[in-house]
């Protein structure tokens, strides 16, 4: 019977998390931690995280692209890194990014070392023009990624024409409620089974 309560307990637990549906990034702060003297606009950073993307194959330097995208050149100072602050910390395992074609950028996150890590290319594109949407066009199919528990994402450029674009970045997961209530109820229930097998 005791057995039978601890599985109900276990499974209650497991199926109270929710699904890694939602865009986590969605309207999340974003900062201009390096470089902002090669930044081409003023348009607010924000727009990388505000849900909207840009038509497909939008120009560069078209006023929707100026609008709705942060865009900079490289060669005009230092690269440029952005930073998006989740508020917390968040299971990730999903991206889709639209950016310049032909650039490839570096999506990482913070890991629990404090330390940026490689989380996704966000790769030249071979098909298309302007801002183009990674993996697919349709704006909405996720790349998958190994799982990982962040706080903080970095993009940065790694290749290209010099002129860099990102005009939106979304990543699917699910906060991670606060640490302290899980791990009581995890530390009450080994407590519980530590009684029972005494
Ligand atoms: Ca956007
Ligand atoms: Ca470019």
């Amino acid at each position: 019977m005791a057995r039978h309560w601890q599985s109900g307990m276990l499974i209650a637990i497991v199926s109270a998390a929710p699904a890694l549906a939602d865009n986590v990034a969605l309207n999340k702060t974003v900062s201009v931690v390096a470089g902002s003297e090669s930044l081409l606009s003023a348009t607010a950073a924000g727009v990388v995280t505000d849900g909207a993307f840009l038509t497909e194959a939008t120009a560069y330097s078209a006023p929707s692209a100026i609008a709705g995208a942060v865009r900079w050149n490289s060669g005009a100072g230092g690269p440029v890194t952005l930073e998006i602050d989740l508020g917390g910390l968040c299971t990730i395992d999903g991206i889709i990014a639209q950016a310049d074609d032909n650039d490839s950028l570096l999506i990482s996150y913070l890991d629990s070392n404090n330390t940026y890590q490689p989380l996704y290319n966000v790769a030249y594109a071979s098909t298309g023009w302007g801002f183009v949407t990674r993996p697919s066009g349709d704006q909405v199919t996720f790349a998958p990624l190994t799982p990982v528990n962040t706080t903080k994402i970095r993009i940065t450029e790694t290749g290209g024409d010099g002129f860099y674009g990102i005009s939106e970045l979304q990543l699917r997961g699910v906060a991670i409620p606060a640490p302290a209530p899980v791990a009581a109820i995890i530390a009450s229930g080994a407590l519980a089974l530590r009684r029972r097998r005494a």
